[in-house]
């Protein structure tokens, strides 16, 4: 058998500035598919891996190619942002190959659309497992009644059977089939620290918190499931050994929730003395009461750049989606923490929660102001669906700001953060002294600093 895993990109419509050119400054490697891909090859069924983010075919070019390579099934991913697209690729598909395709990723919470666009198989949750068998009921060996964690047609209705059960065991996951793509052709130049060749890597799945405008329990549960510190570093050791990875960016939810862990695994880093940096995300409850000393021996083992999710300076809009107002104390000691220590700080705040007006929006860029992350991201809310405020408000009639005006807002902030002369001052030197590379990469494309401000939007 052999298999086509192939992620999208958007036709038309942006999110949030994710245009065609921010897809060519920030380039992450297709995770999701690297582990479905590394576990279909372990049953003997060939892949290949089409990102468009990083190559463009249009709708002919591609067609030829599924063709001319004889693929026996597609399979692609998606999130809610890209469910169109999937639908016009899946038809498209079908239309010209009458190939089998299967859909994963975190936007197939309803699969009818997806199958009335003609998808066969709708997988949810974790895909290791699932695309195995769905390539063993390919073959004839397994009948789709048994796969468990699908939604399929049976005789024009859709029929969904019993959820999968989690991988108990995360150490027994294959390592991302890299060789599958170009690792040189990803990047994240957003951030200052950029070094290539780059990776990503998650060392542990779900969360336990519960905030309420977030979907990634749909995939992982609340049921944390941490990587040992082992596997981890033979996983590392990989990357720096076959692919000379300079950085990894860990896409964990939250990374080192456990205290034991996060010292044996910087200490172990520590030990093999790679020239690799890493940047990660944490949480404004991260490392509470051993932050100093954590800090520092992580900056010791290569940490260059903090991921923090702040969403909003006001207690009573942190209450209401179930973050705690205390969370702002954490994160105060987390951005200061990371400058102490030279660590690149990037806080994200949310527009337009419940509740938010104007005097709260303002409150979030004065918290900005005040504790001056290096970056601070102000998104529009996207309304979600599987998260508890799509179910609480399905009508998302829970702030007196109209939604235009939340786009404004955020643009407002970014200029008003972005463009003083203080900020790029002091930006310039960070880069100067710690990436000097950066400035380059970023002086070739102007159009980057317009997009990073927002004084520039789509293409
Ligand atoms: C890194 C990241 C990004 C990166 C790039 C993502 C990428 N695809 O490369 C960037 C920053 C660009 C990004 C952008 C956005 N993201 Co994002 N992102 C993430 C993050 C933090 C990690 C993704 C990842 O690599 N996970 C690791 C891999 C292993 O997991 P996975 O991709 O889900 O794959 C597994 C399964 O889903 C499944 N699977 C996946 N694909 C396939 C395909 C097949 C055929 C099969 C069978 C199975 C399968 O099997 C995989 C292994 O188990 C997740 C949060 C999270 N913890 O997952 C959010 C997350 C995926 N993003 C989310 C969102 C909302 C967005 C944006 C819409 C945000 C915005 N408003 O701009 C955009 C959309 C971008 C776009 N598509 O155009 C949501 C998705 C919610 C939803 N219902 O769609 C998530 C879950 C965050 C959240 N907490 O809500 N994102
Ligand atoms: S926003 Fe972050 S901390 Fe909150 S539930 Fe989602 S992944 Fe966990």
């Amino acid at each position: 058998m052999k298999c086509l895993l192939m992620t999208p990109v958007q036709r038309k419509g942006f999110v949030l500035g994710v245009s065609k050119f921010a897809y060519s400054m920030k380039r992450m490697p297709p995770l999701g598919l690297l582990y479905v891909s590394a576990s279909l090859e372990q049953i003997g069924c060939n892949t290949d891996i089409i990102d468009l983010r990083h190559t463009y075919y249009n709708d002919d070019e591609l067609i030829r190619i599924i063709k001319e390579k004889k693929y026996d099934v597609v399979g692609m991913y998606t999130d809610t942002s890209l469910k169109d697209t999937v639908i016009h690729y899946t038809g498209l598909i079908k239309k010209s190959t009458n190939l089998p395709v299967m859909i994963g990723g975190p936007g197939t919470l309803h699969p009818e659309e997806y199958l009335k666009g003609g998808a066969d198989y709708v997988v949810f949750g974790e895909g290791e497992i699932t695309a195995k068998e769905i390539i063993e009921n390919l073959q004839g060996k397994l009948d789709i009644g048994s796969i468990k964690g699908i939604g399929f047609l049976r005789d024009g209705k859709m029929a969904v059977n019993p959820k999968r059960e989690l991988i108990e065991n995360i150490d027994t996951l294959p390592f991302p089939d890299y060789k599958k793509i170009d690792i040189s052709g990803y990047h994240d130049f957003f951030f200052i620290n950029m070094r290539k060749p780059y990776a990503t890597m998650m060392t542990s799945r779900g969360c336990p918190f519960r905030c309420a405008y977030c979907t990634s329990h749909v995939i992982w549960t609340r049921k944390v499931r941490q990587m040992s510190v082992e596997r981890v570093m033979k996983e590392i050791d990989f990357l720096v050994k076959e692919y000379n990875i300079k950085l990894i960016d860990f896409l964990d939810d939250i990374f080192g929730l456990k205290k034991d862990w996060i010292y044996d695994f910087c200490n172990e880093l520590i030990k093999r003395k790679y020239d690799l940096k890493w940047c990660v995300i944490l949480h404004p409850w991260s490392f509470k009461g051993y932050r100093e000393d954590i800090f520092k021996l992580m900056k010791k083992a290569g940490c260059v750049t903090t991921k923090l999710g702040i969403q909003s300076a006001n207690p009573k809009i942190l209450k209401n989606v179930n973050r705690n107002p205390e969370d702002l104390e954490g994160a105060k000691d987390i951005i200061r923490l990371s400058k102490k220590h030279g660590m690149f700080i990037v806080t994200e705040m949310i527009f337009g929660l419940p509740e938010d007006t104007r005097a709260t929006v303002n409150e979030n860029l004065d918290f900005a102001f005040k504790t001056n992350p290096h970056y601070a991201l102000f998104f529009e809310y996207q309304h979600l669906e599987g998260s508890e405020l799509f179910l609480r408000y399905p009508n998302r009639d829970f702030t007196e700001i109209p939604n235009d005006e939340v786009k404004q807002l955020v643009k407002k902030a970014n200029e008003k953060f972005y463009l003083r002369l203080s900020k790029i001052f002091e930006l310039f030197i960070y880069a100067l002294t710690h990436r000097p590379m950066w400035i380059f990469q970023v002086l070739k494309n102007s159009r980057f600093v317009l997009n990073l401000i927002g004084l520039r939007k789509g293409q």
